[in-house]
């Protein structure tokens, strides 16, 4: 019988390097300046005015993109009504007929458009190929499917789509948020016009390029590339009759008082700070995994990401030794390259915000730790962070960093942890970790978040519905509940 023999502590910790292992770009057409995607074309935009988008990993400039002004912001919506007249009264089959070549040529398309976010939104490539694009291509196929089923989807109610939805969705997951607005939306028989975040216009771009190939008619999708004033002018415009929403909780209330009294449906995807609650039985191993894609995929910039780690007293050391063990292993770096697991930080602003909350940890007494990494030398980069001995107080545990940032409080019993993790405006996600399924059932039920994960994190389907309490917004996105946000139901 052959016995393995167990490694050394110096083999077992000894970080193997990897060689870079680059995806490549020279597939990928990306042109000097792209217009505005109105009424089924390319279009001028009538302020003659355009901005770089940037590479955030090199600094790079990618392209220069047009930003639409009120005049644009009139035309996309007069050619997305004039659109709804023809797209809402096609039959349920046809319509689910659009939808499905829009995903099949997504899924087509899949490697250009992971390249394509990655290199605009700064995300590692392995996120963007097996996270991004396929979740995307799946929340068409998903409502592809619902097109010419409304009538079971709403039983006994005769559902009517609302009109012109003006959406406007955030720079974290550009084509993930583009999909979880237009699926639905067209399902239903609206027709819409969406607003990409400045930072990352391109994949909103190609996708446009996809309506045309895909021979969507004109008008049923607009894309508006610009600057908040934008996305102000699109969701004020009088013929918009629904308005979609993924951003800041700042933002969100700006946009619901824009809103309010002028009958326009309105669903807020807004921000979070989610607890992530480790009990003292919990597979530690299994955890330390749940913890790190928790809050360092994506860099962090993620509304659900579980930034608040609050762990059971009784384990707090050997979880915190096998964390920062964890952290050394983390390739941080060279978003293309298929080994990198921690991308650049989206923009020079964001970094600064970063940068700003982890000081006022350190000045407020919190304990940092960040492993020894190389970071590049151009573009924006923050090394995975955690901070210990934080109070509830301290701002880095009660704000948003939407950075690699781990804040880790402690508790002693479940009625503490409970208190604990309910204590912020926010209520986007929570996640626990324990073997015991009735304790999970049990804190589920007094958690004030839209969705528990347990004994996992970050995980999403087309099918379940996501959305917030409190200050994380209003309405659902995902399953039958995404759907009802875009129908009137007699
Ligand atoms: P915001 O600054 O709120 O920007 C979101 C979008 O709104 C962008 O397209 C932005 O354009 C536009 N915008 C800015 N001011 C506007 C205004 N007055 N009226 C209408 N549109 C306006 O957020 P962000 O920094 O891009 O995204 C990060 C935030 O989004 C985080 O708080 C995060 O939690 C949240 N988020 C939430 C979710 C869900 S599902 N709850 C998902 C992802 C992100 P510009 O890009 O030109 O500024």
């Amino acid at each position: 019988m052959a016995i393995a023999k167990r490694p050394s502590t110096e083999m077992r910790e000894r970080r193997f390097e990897y060689a870079a292992a680059p995806e490549a770009t020279d597939h990928l057409k990306i042109a000097d300046s792209y217009s505005l995607f109105i009424g089924g074309r390319f279009v001028e935009p009538h302020s003659r005015r355009r901005f770089a988008t940037v590479n955030p990993a090199t600094g790079q400039t990618l392209s220069e993109v047009a930003e639409a002004d009120d005049a644009d912001v009139d035309r996309a919506v007069t050619a997305a009504a004039d659109a709804f007249r023809s797209w809402s009264r096609l039959s349920g089959a046809k319509r689910a007929r659009h939808i499905f070549r829009l995903s099949r040529l997504m899924q087509e398309r899949a490697r250009e458009l992971a390249v394509l976010e990655t290199m605009d939104g700064g995300k590692p490539i392995k996120e963007s190929r097996d996270v991004d694009v396929p979740l995307a291509a799946a929340h068409f196929f998903y409502y592809a499917g619902w097109a010419d089923k409304l009538e079971w989807a709403f039983p006994n109610r005769r559902p009517r789509p609302l009109g012109v939805a003006g959406q406007v969705i955030p720079w974290n997951f550009p084509l993930l948020m583009l999909a979880w607005k237009i699926a639905p939306a067209l399902a239903a028989g609206n027709t819409v016009v969406l607003k990409p975040a400045e930072t990352t216009p391109l994949s909103a771009l190609a996708f446009a390029d996809i309506c045309q190939q895909a021979d969507l008619p004109p008008g049923v999708v607009n894309i508006l590339t610009g600057a908040g004033s934008t996305g102000a002018s699109l969701v004020g415009h009088p013929d918009v009759r629904k308005v979609a929403f993924t951003g800041s909780t700042e933002v969100g209330k700006e946009i619901q008082r824009a809103t309010a009294g002028s009958g326009k449906h309105l669903t807020l995807e807004l921000g979070g700070k989610a607890a992530n609650i480790v009990f003292e039985d919990a597979p530690l191993d299994q955890a330390i995994e749940g913890i790190v894609n928790g809050i360092y995929f994506n860099q962090g910039h993620v509304c659900c990401a579980g930034s608040r780690l609050l762990v059971q007293e009784s384990i707090l050391e050997p979880l915190l030794a096998k964390l920062k063990s964890r952290l050394g292993t983390l390739r941080v770096g060279d978003p293309l390259d298929k080994n990198t697991d921690v991308g650049a930080i989206n923009s020079r602003a964001q970094l600064e915000k970063i940068e700003g909350l982890v000081n006022s940890g350190i000045e407020e007494g919190a304990e940092i730790y960040q492993p020894a990494c190389d970071l590049p030398e151009r573009g924006y980069w923050f090394r995975p962070t955690i901070f210990t001995n934080v109070a509830q107080s301290y701002r880095i545990a009660r704000e948003e960093i939407f950075g690699p940032v781990l804040s880790v409080l402690t508790f002693r019993t479940p009625d503490e942890a409970v208190e604990k993790a309910n204590n912020t405006p926010y209520g986007l996600s929570a996640g626990v970790w324990t073997d015991k399924g009735s304790r999970i059932l049990w804190l589920a039920e007094r958690m004030r978040a839209g969705v528990v994960w347990a004994n996992t994190f970050n995980r999403f389907d087309p099918t379940s519905p996501f959305g917030g309490y409190k200050e994380s917004g209003f309405g659902r996105e995902g399953g039958l509940h995404g759907l009802a946000a875009y129908v009137e139901l007699d």
